[in-house]
């Protein structure tokens, strides 16, 4: 199983967790692994490289696409590298025959989808409304993932994916935090999952305070298994008790969908020599 962005956040707690669940993994990132560990293959490419990514997909049970550029940026950043990105691996994948792809969609793909009065939002009541460009390349990956799946077979997931930290750093996080366990276990699921065809899940873990619902993740075979409510205490004391009128609460985005979030805001990403790990392009 191929893993884009391997050398980034997500990318990583993968490479720890996946292999114990029966995964041999084929790690490609435009920076190098440095933590290598046994058994694992690396390669180190672009991502908008098509050429290379078919060589990449050669072979592979399933493409798990976590690269790309992971908040908001410039347009010609986000197009680049989130949108010509995920073509590239859609179309290698076909190429080369990978039956399945998992896709890191995200929250921000819905981000300006408002909180319900009452109740777990469902991703069919959550249709693409973007906070963001980078929320606009999520629609767009999800979009190309439909199109894959339809028009030429492929098993394709797509997990909107909430915040994936270590540790909940904010009272929103309370809400939308993916842990790094949950994380192993939901790209475990989408990938073992029996033909799935176009599936598109929320990823969260099971948060006390949570308010996306988890019955098509779970159907899937996502046992989650932590709660950001352990944080609970910590983080409303240093913060104060949210206020779910706030549009930080209040919209599936959170801060993305408020001002400061303006694209013009945002610089165009670091020199090739500064890329972080896990962005899988130049
Ligand atoms: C995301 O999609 C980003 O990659 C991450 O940096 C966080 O901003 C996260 O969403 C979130 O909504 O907390």
């Amino acid at each position: 199983m191929l893993i884009t962005g391997a050398a980034g956040r997500i990318g990583t707690w993968l490479r720890g967790g996946l292999p114990e669940r029966g995964w041999a993994v084929r790690c490609l990132d435009v920076v190098p692994v440095t933590d290598v560990r046994p058994g694992e293959e690396h390669l180190v490419a672009d991502i908008t490289d098509l050429a290379a990514m078919l060589d990449a997909a050669q072979g592979a049970a399933a493409v798990v696409h976590m690269a790309g550029i992971s908040g908001e940026s410039t347009w010609p950043a986000i197009s680049h590298a989130n949108i010509e990105g995920t073509y590239c691996v859609l179309e290698a994948a076909r190429r080369a025959g990978v039956p399945r792809v998992v896709l890191a969609s995200s929250n921000h793909a819905t981000g300006y989808t408002p909180r319900p009065g009452s109740g777990l939002l469902t991703e069919a009541d959550a249709p693409p409304r973007p906070d963001t460009y980078y929320g606009v390349a999520k629609v767009t990956m999800e979009a190309l993932g439909s199109l894959y799946a339809d028009r030429y077979g492929l098993d394709v997931v797509c997990l909107r994916i909430g915040s994936a930290f270590a540790e909940p750093t904010s009272t929103r996080h309370l809400s939308t935090w993916l842990s790094p366990a949950d994380t192993v276990s939901l790209v475990d699921a989408a990938l073992k999952a029996p033909s799935p065809g176009f599936s598109v899940v929320w990823g969260v873990s099971d948060n006390t305070r949570r308010w996306w619902d988890l019955t098509v993740a779970r159907a899937l075979g996502y046992e989650p298994a932590d709660d950001a409510e352990v944080y609970a205490e910590a983080l409303i004391e240093a913060q104060g008790e949210p206020d779910l009128a706030d549009p930080v609460h209040a919209r599936v985005g959170g801060e993305y969908t408020l001002a400061e979030f303006d694209a013009e805001n945002f610089d165009p990403p670091a020199p090739r020599a500064d890329i972080a790990p896990g962005s899988g392009v130049r």
